[in-house]
């Protein structure tokens, strides 16, 4: 169940730290455990709802680190956010990780891999009882965009995150505990990503979605210089809080940013816009 914290009449703003020396978007910036949190702290501060705490990239191209080197990562940092009252998430693939950093006080697992990288995952959150943020995926991070084939783009991943869903529940996790996600950028290098979001609605599984736009790469794309040399990830943050209000007003449950104050305020317009909207039709 999602903690009482997190009922509010608007869409959430998950804020990353990512523990990584290598992540696409902030490689290395937050490394050491008191950056991390000191980082995290600042995301709480730009009003953050929930800090999500990962220690492996998923950078295109990224290979694994060892359970022991993500462990050493992240369970400082989500044992000192939890501390300080966040809700924290912890962004990782391995159900061994999962149950350690919900024992040290995560309330939600975000998973990148649907549950398709470890075959512990379903039958870990089920025991534990915990929110899952269940992301399309179809394969590990060095060979996904090997994997970009679709008929439909949104036909396709909301029927693959539907078998997920379906598999999930048969391990016992309760249908109250699910997210799912569109997962921008897995296996959608470019264009892919925009009929996903545009048509954010047809995903409808009748369960929360969490969106995670910011800083990739198809933004990138969509910012290139006049010579089709891509914007870097920190030129990306406009045009992440511009998605965020629109992914608000289309009903995401929650976006995954770097950069949260943007879109903070941005989720906020879309509120306002909305009830206005609703106040008017009456
Ligand atoms: N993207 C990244 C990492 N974790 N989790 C969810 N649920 N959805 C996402 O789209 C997602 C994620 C990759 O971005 P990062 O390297 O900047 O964290």
């Amino acid at each position: 169940m999602l903690p009482d914290r997190l009922a509010v009449d608007r869409t959430l703003v998950m804020g990353v730290v990512n523990v990584t020396p290598d992540s696409f978007s902030d490689g290395g910036r937050w490394f050491t455990p008191d950056a991390a949190v000191a980082h995290g702290r600042a995301l709480l501060a730009e009003g953050a709802d929930i800090l999500d705490v990962g220690g492996e990239s998923t950078r295109p191209g990224a290979g694994r680190v060892s359970v022991d080197d993500e462990l050493a990562r992240v369970l400082p940092v989500v044992e000192a956010l939890a501390g300080l009252g966040a809700v924290v998430s912890v962004d990782t693939t391995r159900a061994v990780v999962a149950e350690k950093a919900v024992e040290a006080g995560a309330l939600i697992v975000n998973d990148v891999s649907g549950g398709l990288a470890d075959p512990r995952m379903y039958e870990t959150v089920a025991r534990l009882g915990v929110v899952y943020v269940l992301m399309h995926w179809r394969g590990p991070s060095d060979v996904m965009d090997d994997l970009e084939a679709y008929d439909d783009v949104v036909l396709d991943v909301r029927d693959e995150l539907a078998r997920r869903v379906e598999a999930a529940r048969a391990a016992g996790v309760d249908r109250s505990d699910l997210v799912v996600d569109p997962g921008l950028g897995f296996s959608k290098a470019g264009a892919a990503n925009w009929p996903l979001l545009a048509r954010l609605p047809e995903l409808d599984l009748g369960l929360p979605v969490l969106v995670g736009a910011s800083r990739k790469r198809f933004l990138g794309h969509l910012l290139a210089d006049d010579d089709g040399t891509p914007a870097p990830p920190e030129r990306r943050d406009h045009a992440t809080a511009a998605l965020s209000a629109l992914a608000a007003a289309s009903g995401a449950w929650c976006v995954r940013v770097h950069d949260v104050r943007p879109s903070a305020d941005a989720v906020r317009v879309a509120a306002a816009w909305g009830e206005a909207e609703s106040a008017g039709k009456v």
